[in-house]
């Protein structure tokens, strides 16, 4: 009975790797990406808005190359050159950037009029004669490109199928976050996180650079925030900064990857580190010990003060200077050491200082009960049991036309431990299971919320318990990979059973990038 039945298996495991193979046309191979339960078109993560199978595909081979089309188009040109860079060591092809759109390749066509494509949106057609990405902006070109990879072996040559994918994100904000200030990570390190998300479509990066524990850019006007501020972490290591240069080299690089950087410097709470820094910025005008422990809520800027002003503008100032960004994040969680009415007139004038260097702002929710300036944007970081009057007031700061990033701590804390056997992590707001971080709709999640106001996702990763880069890895990934899909897939198209099976063909692309991930046993990874 049990030989009978490991044959059946065997058979219908043959069969669907032949339909497979089939479908995908003559020059695929058996045992190339995707695995063979899905079509080629189906194993795309984030899910696309359409697809249309047709006829053969294209054959990428030795001599195939990367047309930038005519004109100008040097941020074309860039671009092609970026995606060769990404695909030549997968590939192990030449993959030569040259101008023109005639002949066979992967030809990028920029088309102001594309149409259904929004402004990072994408069409790409595929037939013998080569691949057409077209779309309205580099950025959406960029993000079709990344489809294509996809449609590619993890490794190798292949061949992309024949037909047309149409797509274009749900929601313009699709994030993660890194705290580099309770564990000290490096800009290299940083990097290499952005280098990992692109290929999902995410197109912002929040660095928490201050807290408690340390203070991590360097600032001209108070070099001692991070001389001294940045000289420690939790646990007591040896902590860091980063150059004004390097924080400049991040933003270019993101950049460069249509990945924008979103600054934050979280006050008026979470400043033990500026505060042990300078005594002027103390009430009482004692310097505090650095701190090197994981407590919360106990620092407060000093709101009585004028040097307190000043300390905010001038910093402030500097990394307005420093990030072409739109967004400054002033924090403005758990103030609890900071008295209510305090709270929200020193959030007043710290907003006013956002506006005035150019920027809009992006605060925590708890800013929501306390006057957001015109514009401000909300980030939600509340879970299931969060009270109803802070989620009301979210709700009705969201109908007064304040935006929403959703980062909602029991789904998206990429910090919360996947279940108890997880090493790193907390589990404050619950264990959060690859599937409980995917299996929700943020264009419904909070009531009088709608999906109009919802700006996008963010998926942060705060570090007390994350010190090293593997572990960072683990906690991240596979959970950001869902991030990216609820940021960009229509809503019609998501679900935990296609997901589960988009992200197990993902397995083996993190396996070549050298992704330490949780290989959850709730997907099916081949
Ligand atoms: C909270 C807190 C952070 C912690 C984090 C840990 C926010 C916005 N403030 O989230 O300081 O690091 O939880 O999960």
């Amino acid at each position: 009975m049990r030989v009978l039945r490991r044959t059946l298996g065997t058979l219908l495991a043959l069969g669907a790797a032949l339909s497979c193979t089939a479908a995908r046309g003559d020059d695929a191979r058996p045992g190339d990406d995707p695995p063979a339960a899905l079509a080629p078109f189906e194993g795309l993560l984030p899910a696309p808005v359409s697809v249309r199978a047709a006829g053969p595909g294209y054959a990428v081979g030795p001599g195939t190359v990367i047309r930038t089309g005519a004109g100008p188009g040097e941020e074309v040109r860039r671009v092609g050159e970026l995606l060769a860079e990404q695909w030549r060591g997968p590939s192990g092809l030449p993959l030569p950037v040259v101008g023109g759109s005639d002949g066979d390749g992967i030809r990028l066509r920029l088309d102001e009029e594309a149409e259904g494509v929004g402004d990072e949106g994408y069409r790409l057609e595929s037939a013998p004669g080569g691949v057409t990405l077209t779309a309205r902006t580099p950025a959406g070109l960029f993000h079709a490109g990344q489809t294509l990879r996809q449609l590619l072996p993890a490794a190798g040559p292949g061949t992309v199928p024949g037909g047309t994918v149409e797509d274009r994100p749900r929601f313009a904000y699709r994030g993660a976050m890194v705290d580099v200030a309770r564990h000290f990570f490096t800009v290299e390190q940083v990097k290499r996180y952005v280098d990992q998300l692109v290929p999902y479509k995410v197109n912002a990066l929040h660095v928490h650079l201050t807290d408690d524990q340390g203070w991590r850019l360097a600032v001209d006007s108070w070099p001692r925030l991070a001389e001294y501020g940045g000289g420690t972490e939790v646990g007591g290591g040896p902590g860091g900064y980063w150059t004004k240069e390097q924080y400049a080299d991040l933003v270019a690089y993101a950049g460069e990857r249509y990945v924008d950087v979103v600054p934050e410097i979280d006050m008026p709470g979470h400043v033990n580190a500026a505060l042990a820094s300078y005594a002027e910025l103390n009430c009482d005008g004692r310097a505090p010990e650095r701190y090197t422990g994981t407590k919360v809520g106990f620092s407060s800027l000093c709101v009585g003060k004028e040097r307190t002003y000043e300390f905010v503008d001038e910093v402030l100032g500097e990394v307005a200077e420093l990030t072409p960004g739109r967004y400054l994040h002033i924090g403005g969680d758990e103030a609890h050491s900071t008295p209510a009415a305090d709270y929200e007139a020193f959030m007043d004038r710290a907003q006013a200082v956002v506006g005035r260097h150019g920027k809009t702002v992006v605060a925590w929710h708890q800013l929501s009960a306390a006057g957001p300036a015109e514009g401000a944007v909300l980030q939600y970081w509340g879970h299931d049991r969060t009270a109803a009057a802070e989620k009301a007031a979210v709700a009705s700061a969201a109908q007064a036309g304040h935006p929403v990033i959703l980062s909602p701590s029991d789904r998206l804390y990429l910090d919360m431990k996947y279940d108890a056997a997880t090493k790193p992590g907390l589990t404050w707001a619950g264990y959060v299971p690859v599937e409980r971080a995917y299996s929700w709709d943020p264009g419904a999640h909070l009531a009088g919320v709608p999906e109009s106001a919802v700006l996008g996702v963010e998926a942060p990763l705060w570090t007390e318990t994350v010190a090293t880069r593997a572990d960072w890895e683990f906690m991240a990934f596979p959970r950001m990979l869902g991030l990216a899909e609820l940021g960009w897939s229509p809503a019609g198209s998501l679900g935990w059973d296609g997901y589960r099976k988009r992200l197990a063909a993902q397995g083996p692309r993190l396996d070549a990038q050298g992704v330490n991930y949780h290989r959850s046993p709730d997907v099916p990874w081949s």
